[in-house]
């Protein structure tokens, strides 16, 4: 649980948390507003603003069609940039980093990993917001090869490299998820303050980083979940069917998707948050086969109604795991 003396409480004096909303706008004009750190598309067919470091085209399809973009606003004048092949905007405190690597010019998917995340910890140790506080990750056929060779095996053990000691002081909240745009692109973005965040763990779940050697020599290196500094948001990594550190209900979608849902539950109790989710609360779902979205989406309307969704086709890092769902809980 985190340590706090009664209700949540947004926290006086520290910056209050990127505004994170989905909407059927164009990127431009997203771009052209006071205060934009960000702005996503997500796609094949997304058209942004590519000379723009702050346009980010997710190399995931939507099921929705057309599809949202997502927007990243603060109360403050933007800066932003190229630092080698990081792209970067900030402002207010805040601070986007983005990369893509061809895994063809690092040697494969573990090389990859390692330069996406010795690029973002080198850019980093530049800048005066170095609290990573939440990071994305969308890899191509995350499921290939069987048991160590799996590339999501390797993704761990190259991020784990790349990263150095960079997470020594405790790991942000993370999403890792496969994608078929492009079977060399690793797409790697983040949000960081100059403040840090808590962590915080589901109770109902292992910690990542104490997995067991079975699923791969490098235990994932995430949080759960992150707690803003102002305690004004709770950033929710990609949270799935695992209960202990066991994946259940194989085979059956709408299981794992209530017990995600129950996991998520949990967390926000842990955090102490309050319980359930609004229409402030942007979600993400995963879903691994498009044959199951239209009954994920049924479920989720009647579940979550009013939530923001964004029903994504996406796969989850382990192959029995047929949905995920990550985003944000606004107080
Ligand atoms: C799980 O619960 C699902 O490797 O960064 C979720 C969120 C998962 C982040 C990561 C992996 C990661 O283990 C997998």
């Amino acid at each position: 649980m985190v340590q706090r003396s009664e209700n949540l409480q947004v926290q006086p004096g520290l910056p209050r948390s990127p505004r994170v909303t989905y909407r059927m706008a164009d990127p431009g004009t997203a771009l052209d507003e006071p205060g934009t750190l960000a702005v996503f598309g997500f796609g094949a067919g997304a058209r942004g603003h590519d000379g723009d470091p702050r346009w980010f085209r997710v190399a995931l399809e939507s099921f929705d069609a057309p599809a949202p973009i997502e927007l990243w606003q603060v109360d403050a004048e933007i800066s932003y940039g190229h630092h080698d092949a990081v792209r970067w905007s900030s402002g207010g405190g805040w601070l986007f980093a983005a990369i893509e690597v061809d895994e063809r010019d690092a040697g494969g998917m573990e090389g990859a990993a390692r330069q996406a995340y010795a690029a973002l910890r080198q850019f980093m140790s530049t800048r005066s917001e170095r609290c990573v506080l939440r990071i994305w990750n969308y890899i191509a056929n995350i499921n290939d090869g069987e048991d160590d060779a799996e590339r999501y095996k390797q993704f761990c053990d190259g991020r784990a490299a790349g990263l150095d000691d960079f997470f020594a002081e405790g790991f942000p909240a993370a999403t890792a998820i496969g994608h078929h745009h492009d079977k060399h692109l690793l797409q790697v973005y983040l949000l960081a303050g100059i403040d840090t965040g808590t962590a915080v763990e589901n109770p109902r779940q292992t910690s990542a980083w104490r997995y067991p050697r079975q699923y791969g020599r490098t235990s994932p290196g995430f949080a759960r979940a992150m707690l803003m500094p102002a305690q004004d948001a709770l950033a929710i990594s990609g949270t799935a069917a695992v209960v202990g550190h066991a994946s259940t209900h194989e085979g059956d979608v709408e299981a794992q998707l209530n017990e995600t849902l129950t996991n998520l539950e949990a967390l926000l109790a842990s955090a102490d948050m309050p319980a359930g989710f609004d229409t402030h609360s942007p979600l993400k779902a995963y879903v691994r086969h498009a044959t199951d979205a239209t009954r994920v989406w049924e479920i989720l309307q009647r579940r979550l109604p009013g939530v923001p969704v964004l029903l994504m086709h996406g796969d989850v890092c382990r192959r029995e795991l047929l949905v995920e769902i990550d985003g944000w809980r606004f107080s």
